[in-house]
C-alpha cells in the first residue's frame, strides 16, 4: 500500500498519473488482478484479503484525486504564466488609434452645443414607462409603446427608445431656464438596411418663461448646427408631428451626394431628412409641473449624420468595427 501511495507522489504530470491509475484500477490492473487472485485462497482468508483491497482501493482512489487536483492546479498556473502579458513593456507598433466616426461625430456634436452654453445630461439607459412615454405625450396604447418597438424587461421597465427621458429627469431636478442636450445610446426592436436595434441620439431642450423662446430661434440655431456639421448645404424646415411637440417639423439638408440635383440617395428629391425639431407641447410641461414656460427641442441621429459626414452608404458598416473602413478614419 505504501509502495502504491508513493507512486503517486512520484508521478509528474496527468499523463503519468493517468497510466499509473489504469495500471492500477484498469480492468487488467493490480487491484483486478487481487480480486482474481482470490479464488485460489483458502475461503477463511478471502473476507480478510477483500476487505483488505477494498481499502486499498478507495485510499488510493482517494489520494490519486488529490494528486490529480494539483496536478491541474499546476498545469493552469504554468499556462498563466506562460500567457503573462507585460503592459509595462514599450510597444513595438506605432500605429495611432483613432476615434470611431460615431463618437467623433457625436464630439462634433457636443462641442458645438457647449459652446453655447448648453449643459450635457446623461440619464440612464433601463427607464420606466412614465419617463420614456407618459410624460412625452405618448398616451398609454400609442404605437410606439408596443412590445414590438421596446424592449420590455420582465419587472415593466424598458431599455430607453429615445433620449428624452433625460431631459423629463432634468426638468424635474431643475428649475427652468434649462439649456441642455441629451447625447445617449438608445434601443429599438428593429434591424434591416436602415435600422438597428441600438443606436445613438443627440437630444436638445430649450425651456424659458413664456413667450421668451420661439420657433424662430429654434429655425436660427438649427441652420446654425447643419452648416456647422456639413458645411454649405441649403436648410429646409417641412411641418410635422411628433407627440412631444406642437407645432413640429422635420428637417432637411440639400442632398450631400448630389449637391441637390437627385440622385439615389436622395430619392431624387435633392433633400436629405436630418432633424426633428418643434415646440415642447404643453403636455409635456404639465407631466412635469412646469407652469408658464414655453420651449424648443430637437432630435437627431448620429450614425445618420456620420453616414452622411463621411458618406458612408450602408448603416451596419457602423457597427462591424471592420479595421478597413476604421483606418480611414485614424487621427
Ligand atoms: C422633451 C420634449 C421634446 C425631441 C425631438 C425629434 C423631434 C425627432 C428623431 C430624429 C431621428 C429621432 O433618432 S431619430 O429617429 N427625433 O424627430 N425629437 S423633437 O423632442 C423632445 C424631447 C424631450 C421633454
Amino acid at each position: 500500500m505504501r509502495e502504491l501511495i508513493d507512486k503517486i507522489s512520484e508521478v509528474k504530470n496527468l499523463k503519468e498519473l493517468e497510466e499509473l491509475r489504469v495500471s492500477v484500477l484498469g480492468k487488467k490492473g493490480e487491484l483486478a488482478k487481487g480480486f482474481a487472485n482470490m479464488k485460489n485462497l483458502a475461503p477463511e482468508q478471502r473476507k480478510d484479503v477483500a476487505k483488505e483491497l477494498n481499502e486499498v482501493k478507495q485510499s488510493f482512489t482517494a489520494k490519486l484525486e488529490e494528486r490529480k487536483e494539483t496536478l491541474q492546479k499546476e498545469a493552469l498556473e504554468r499556462e498563466m504564466l506562460s500567457e503573462k502579458i507585460d503592459i509595462s513593456l514599450l510597444s513595438t507598433s506605432s500605429e495611432a488609434g483613432g476615434y470611431h466616426p460615431v463618437v467623433e461625430t457625436m464630439n462634433r456634436i457636443i462641442e458645438y452645443f457647449q459652446k453655447l452654453n448648453f449643459s450635457v445630461e446623461e440619464g440612464r439607459m433601463v427607464e420606466d414607462d412614465f419617463h420614456n412615454f407618459e410624460a412625452l405625450n405618448l398616451p398609454k396604447h400609442h404605437p410606439a409603446r408596443d412590445m414590438q418597438d421596446t424592449f420590455y424587461f420582465k419587472d415593466g421597465s424598458l431599455l430607453r427608445t429615445h433620449t428624452s427621458p433625460v431631459q423629463i429627469r432634468t426638468m424635474q431636478r431643475d428649475k427652468p431656464p434649462i439649456r441642455m442636450i441629451a447625447p445617449g445610446t438608445v434601443f429599438r426592436r428593429d434591424f434591416d438596411l436602415t435600422h438597428t436595434p441600438m443606436f445613438h441620439q443627440v437630444e436638445g431642450l430649450v425651456v424659458e418663461e413664456a413667450g421668451k423662446v420661439s420657433f424662430a430661434n429654434l429655425k436660427f440655431i438649427l441652420e446654425d448646427f447643419l452648416k456647422h456639421m456639413f458645411g454649405e448645404v441649403d436648410v429646409r424646415f417641412r411641418p410635422s408631428f411628433f407627440p412631444f411637440t406642437e407645432p413640429s417639423a422635420e428637417v432637411d439638408i440639400s442632398c450631400v451626394f448630389c449637391e441637390g440635383d437627385g440622385c439615389r440617395v436622395c430619392s431624387h428629391t435633392g433633400w436629405l431628412e436630418v432633424l426633428g425639431c418643434g415646440m415642447v407641447d404643453p403636455n409635456v410641461f404639465d407631466a412635469v409641473g412646469y407652469k408658464d414656460v414655453s420651449g424648443y427641442a430637437f432630435g437627431l441621429g448620429v450614425e445618420r449624420f456620420a453616414m452622411l459626414i463621411h458618406q458612408v452608404p450602408d448603416l451596419r458598416s457602423m457597427f462591424e468595427g471592420d479595421l478597413r473602413l476604421l483606418e480611414q478614419f485614424r487621427a
